[in-house]
């Protein structure tokens, strides 16, 4: 199955934070990352008080289940260090499902497609970058893209 996620940082080494969860990210077993798309320096979103970050957003391949799935990107958050404190708050890294094809849950555990897709530029545009024609895996954000704000996203590596 194909699954896209969304990678997020805002404290540290940001650009090697990234490398480092996609380096982590090819290393998962019965996974295979497909594309990653470039890599923007974004503002808070949820929670103001805190450095820019830096975002982008990866396609996968797997066998893992969702659940399987989040599993590994909350490992791999750990073994990078992450420390969870505030809600939005600062993060070393962050690393999320937005899509997952064939599947969708609204679960404590995991919310599938992301709840906040349609509302962040940040997961709009790395997501428009990977599937210019406004549809992912199935799901439409092609009104949402047409609404985002490029003006404060700015491009560090494509
Ligand atoms: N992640 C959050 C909260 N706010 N803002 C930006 N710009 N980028 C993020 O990845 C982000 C955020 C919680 O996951
Ligand atoms: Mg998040
Ligand atoms: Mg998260």
């Amino acid at each position: 199955m194909k699954a896209v996620l969304s990678i997020g940082t805002n404290l540290g080494d940001r650009l090697r934070n990234i490398d480092d969860a996609v380096n982590s990210l090819e290393r998962v077993p019965k996974l295979r990352v497909l594309e990653v798309s470039p890599i923007y320096e974004t503002e808070p979103w949820g929670y103001a008080e805190q450095d820019n970050f830096f975002n982008c957003a990866v396609t996968v391949e797997t066998e893992l289940s969702p659940s399987a799935l989040l599993g590994a990107c909350l490992g791999i958050e750990a073994a990078l260090g992450r420390v969870r404190k505030i809600k939005f708050g600062p993060r070393i890294i962050d690393i999320d499902i937005l899509l997952y094809e064939g599947f969708a849950s609204d679960t404590e555990e995991l919310t599938v497609p992301h709840k906040f897709i349609f509302e962040r530029d940040f997961v709009l545009v790395p997501l428009h970058d990977l599937f210019p024609s406004g549809t992912a895996l199935g799901f439409d954000f092609s009104e949402a893209y047409k609404k985002t704000d490029l003006t404060k996203l700015k491009m560090i590596k494509s």
